[in-house]
């Protein structure tokens, strides 16, 4: 079946027990619970085809910095066994067709829409149903509402002043052309260094005849060293599958590794060097932050990870005043996401490409030819905008939702998201944000955390229809409970030293608040199943 699916808008208004808001891995997935369940549901997306933040983020060099066989489901056994990747980490090409691969197999596309976007959704106190209205004008009827619509799908829309008269090529790697974009003889500037930016540079400026890097916060990056996927490894993990999933739902990050009680402080810096240099040559996120157990909590400890990785930047580039530059000093190590990269560092060895300080001289504005910094003006054949997302609440509130009596979501969230679970919100009944603010979702792998929120969420409405349960709401008790529980966890850790996009630093007004949950995945299921299994306690159901 093509993946590419163009549909007309339906004349007539529909009734279905859901609405699915995004067709990635987490709308794909709800779609076929719900199906099991005998259910209805429709899944919307803007784009045309499934894969959600892989449809849409096909910069040179995306690819997943979560192992390949981690970022996969494992709720079927033949799925995961019948698929091979063929690399650690994967391609966005590549989840892209495993994407199709899961749609395909599960036989979805008939229940899913492209090209549509969801403009509104209001509760009808009336009736006990959400009416949903789509950017084609169809309204459906629901009984639920499910958020599946990402944590960084909202991109940040390029606002440096005169941004609109650039005459050349303007790209954001968020919403990459289809057919790919040549460098070859041009002159680029890109804006930002994060992830996208960090995993693109090394490939635009293989390609282009000078690249220009314009770094506002400087990251901490390490290398992925990624390979083929090795055989011999594949096939014994898959016969180990069922343990090897139990260990990564039980585990803080969604990914099964080794726990230390171990402090970086106890140790001599020889013992802490050769440990973070043993977690450097796993090239994962987790390899130097997962050394020791308080690295995320004591300044002093982080400090010495920090430090470390500072040292394999300097070891790395060639130029002493351009290593300081690139090397992060104002924020603790993993508390701005780090990165994994295929020769980000090296790349700045070259003639050919150049880095910008902006907090030595700031973007001031663009014009007809360019960037103009406080200090020089950059002629530019092409830019590329990799300046980040409205992370985690920007998706959601893009969507006028309103609730019991007709109180808008962006109103209740105006100081940050207030939820039950990081999945409900008080007065918005039957309504759930998969992976939302509040719960684990962008510290885990997401595939993890995808699944035990799905899973919860179609436990919920089996529950509620085999119970003549119309509704579930969280009491704003229990709402105000788990927004205080989750504020506590994270001012425990370093996390809110960073201006970063998990505390809403990134987009001008946005309140600061620590969005996601570091409780860890498996403490975090064990609650949620908990609660259900009494009775939903902190709901009301009707
Ligand atoms: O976005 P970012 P991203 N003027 O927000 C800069 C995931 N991801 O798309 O740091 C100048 O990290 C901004 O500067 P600052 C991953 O979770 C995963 O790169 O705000 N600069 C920053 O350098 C990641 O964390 C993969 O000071 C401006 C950059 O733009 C998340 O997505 C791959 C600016 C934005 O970096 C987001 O990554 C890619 C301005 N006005 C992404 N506005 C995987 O491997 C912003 N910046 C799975």
């Amino acid at each position: 079946m093509s993946n590419e699916v163009t549909t007309n808008a339906n004349s007539a208004t529909a009734t279905y027990d859901a609405v699915i808001v995004g067709a990635g891995f987490a709308g794909m997935y709800m779609l076929h619970k719900m199906r099991g369940l005998g259910m209805t549901a429709r899944v919307f997306d803007a784009a045309k085809g499934v894969g959600g933040t892989w449809y849409w983020n096909r910069y040179p060099g995306a690819r997943c910095d979560v192992m390949s066989h981690d970022y996969s489901f494992s709720f079927d056994d033949e799925l995961q066994q019948e698929w091979e990747w063929s690399e650690k980490y994967a391609t966005q090409p590549e989840i892209l067709r495993y994407a199709n691969h899961v749609a395909d197999r599960y036989e979805l596309w008939p229940d899913m829409q492209f090209e549509t976007r969801i403009a509104s959704a209001a509760f009808d106190d009336d009736a006990n149903r959400w009416s949903v209205l789509t950017d084609q004008g169809e309204v459906i009827s629901a009984q639920h509402v499910v958020m599946a619509t990402g944590t960084l799908s909202a991109a940040k829309e390029p606002d440096l002043p005169g941004c609109e008269t650039f005459a050349g090529e303007t790209y954001m790697t968020s919403k990459w052309p289809h057919e790919g974009v040549d460098f070859t003889g041009k002159t680029v500037g890109i804006i930002g260094t994060g992830s996208s930016a960090i995993q693109s540079i090394p490939i635009i400026a293989e390609q282009a005849a000078h690249l220009t890097v314009f770094q506002r916060t400087p990251n901490f990056s390490l290398p992925a060293g990624n390979c083929p996927t090795e055989v011999a490894f594949i096939t014994d993990l898959k016969k180990r599958y069922p343990s090897y999933r139990q260990e990564a739902k039980e585990s803080f990050f969604g990914v099964p590794v080794e726990v230390t009680e171990e402090c970086a402080l106890e140790a001599k810096q020889s013992e802490r060097n050769a440990k973070y240099q043993a977690g450097w040559d796993t090239g994962s996120l987790v390899g130097v932050l997962g050394a020791y157990a308080d690295l995320l909590f004591d300044k002093e400890a982080n400090d010495t990870a920090a430090e470390f990785v500072r040292e394999k930047v300097r070891a790395t580039v060639n130029d002493p005043e351009l290593a300081e530059l690139l090397c992060p000093d104002d924020y603790p190590f993993g508390t701005k996401r780090p990165c994994l990269d295929t020769g980000y560092y090296e790349t700045f060895n070259s003639e050919d490409v150049r880095l910008v300080d902006l907090r030595k001289t700031p973007l001031v504005s663009m014009d007809g030819a360019g960037i103009s910094t406080t200090d020089e003006h950059f002629d530019f054949d092409v830019v590329v905008y990799a300046t980040g997302f409205d992370a985690m609440t920007g998706a959601v509130t893009r969507v006028d939702i309103s609730g019991v009596g007709g109180k808008k979501l962006v109103d209740e969230w105006v100081g940050g998201p207030q939820n039950y679970l990081g999945l409900c919100v008080a007065g918005f009944p039957n309504f759930y944000v998969v992976t939302g603010p509040g719960s684990p979702s962008v510290l885990s792998n997401m595939m993890v955390s995808i699944e035990q929120h799905v899973e919860w969420i179609s436990d919920l409405m089996e529950y509620m229809r085999d119970n003549d349960k119309s509704t579930i709401d969280p009491t704003p008790d229990a709402q105000e409970e788990w927004v205080r529980h989750v504020a506590e966890a994270g001012d425990s850790t370093l996390y809110p030293l960073a201006n970063s996009w998990y505390m809403g630093a990134n987009v001008p007004g946005k309140p600061r608040v620590f969005l996601p949950y570091i409780g860890g995945c498996g403490p975090y299921r064990e609650t949620c199943d908990e609660i259900a299994a009494d009775g939903y306690r902190g709901f009301a159901l009707a």
